[in-house]
């Protein structure tokens, strides 16, 4: 049989479909799991050839911050009535005492696929490394190595009882790393003083510069505005030059400071040039909680440091878990709740809470030198029923087609209504 030049002819992609960019219709040729070419017409014969009809071509969604070890528990032992960060602490402190292989590996894979599904190719996912067996930790590098065919999942040591509040906590976070962790996590504001806080931090950094791995700290995620841990971390990144591989994830306490301070910190962001992570489904229900009226939406200046140039992302946090039992993964959902809460609704900002799932995720988990459409990157790519992003959003339009590493992995049909009329 003569070799064919691809295994996979995508024909008539919308590959960025801004109303700015060109509508032109492109084809995408993959051979293994590559994207070898992309023209307007390529005429050399393909194993497999699937119509994309002109429909939205987009790099897949990456969830740059979510929870997979808690997911899928809401409600074990009980529900969170108060709503708050600190209630879903405390009864996830209770969950966690029942952890097993077994349960985290099958709830982790069941939200990986749903995940999946939705057009979600890569993940960062953060797991409680402050219980003293590890097990979260564990069942999610196992997890990691069983879907790499198909998945992208990155694993963040996240101390979330804090570094320094019990003795054993610090070695924990250590060990983490010497099993296998990709980032390091911190939690700076649930540390017991403000010092345990600067310290927990430095900390973080030792260990990143030791183990050569990213950090990624759960920062200031209180409305006390006196919560000033992001400051530490810039200080940090601008001293150790490690900026591009730094995240400050929550920060919404940046919401809540006074705009002189807040003008002087932004000076100093982007000096240190780290990354940012908002997630407007979680924080949007979480804080506030303490507010009468007017009432805050505690949420960290997203739009403001997109203006500035800084590197922001959204991230979904929580699917049914002791802090939020709602959510189902999908992307478009956490870019519309940005698009509500940041209030992004210039025609660009809504194009900008696209990128904040997508492109700008990727350059937050440093995946960004394979991340994209264009020749010789691994063909990771999602067909929407959209026309662009603006659609793709509004409608939350499903992911027609999932490929991963050059195959198809998943294809969803749109549901139908019809008309009937009062027959
Ligand atoms: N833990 C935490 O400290 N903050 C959160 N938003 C979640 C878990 C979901
Ligand atoms: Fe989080």
């Amino acid at each position: 049989m003569p070799l064919k030049a691809y295994d996979l002819l995508i024909r008539h992609s919308k590959l960025l479909g801004t109303t700015q960019l060109t509508e032109q219709l492109v084809d995408i040729g993959i051979k293994d799991d590559l994207i070898v070419a992309i023209a307007p017409t390529l005429e050399e014969p393909a194993a497999t050839e699937l119509d994309a009809q002109g429909l939205f071509v987009s790099p897949p969604f990456v969830e740059s911050h979510i929870h997979l070890d808690s997911a899928l528990t809401a409600g074990e032992p009980h529900w969170n009535e108060s709503g708050t960060l600190f209630e879903g602490i405390q009864i996830w402190g209770e969950r966690k005492q029942n952890l097993t292989l077994a349960d985290v590996k099958a709830r982790t894979l069941a939200i990986l696929k749903q995940q999946a599904t939705q057009g979600v190719l890569f993940v960062r996912s953060h797991v409680d490394v402050s219980e003293p067996q590890l097990i979260a930790l564990r069942a999610l590098l196992e997890v990691k190595e069983e879907v790499k065919d198909w998945m992208n999942l990155q694993v963040v040591a996240f101390p979330q009882d804090g570094i320094y509040s019990k003795p054993e906590n610090e070695a924990l976070l250590e060990k983490a790393l010497e099993f296998g962790a990709d980032v390091v996590g911190g939690i700076p504001h649930y540390e017991l003083t403000r010092e345990d806080g600067v310290r927990s931090v430095h900390r973080v950094f030792e260990l990143a510069q030791q183990y050569d791995r990213l950090i990624d700290i759960h920062c200031d995620e209180i409305d006390d505005e006196q919560s000033r841990f992001l400051e530490v971390i810039a200080a940090c990144a601008i001293r150790t030059g490690l900026g591009s591989r730094v995240t400050a994830s929550h920060t919404t306490a940046f919401g809540s400071y006074n705009n002189a301070y807040a003008y002087k910190l932004i000076g100093f962001l982007q000096r240190a040039q780290i990354n940012f992570i908002a997630n407007p489904l979680i924080n949007i229900t979480l804080q506030g909680r303490t507010d009468t009226y007017p009432k805050r939406r505690g949420v960290t200046r997203v739009k403001e440091l997109w203006q500035q140039g800084l590197n922001v992302s959204f991230g979904h946090d929580c699917i049914q878990d002791p802090w939020y039992s709602l959510g189902t993964g999908n992307m478009l959902d956490v870019a519309f709740m940005g698009v509500h809460v940041c209030q992004m609704t210039g025609r660009t900002e809504i194009d900008a809470c696209y990128e904040m799932v997508t492109s700008n995720g990727a350059k937050t988990l440093n995946l960004q030198a394979d991340y994209g459409l264009e020749v010789s990157k691994t063909a990771n790519l999602i067909i929407l029923d959209a026309s662009d992003r603006y659609d793709a959003i509004r409608r939350r339009t499903i992911v027609r087609d999932v490929i991963s590493q050059g195959k198809l992995l998943t294809r969803t049909t749109p549901g139908t209504t019809e008309w009937l009329g009062f027959q």
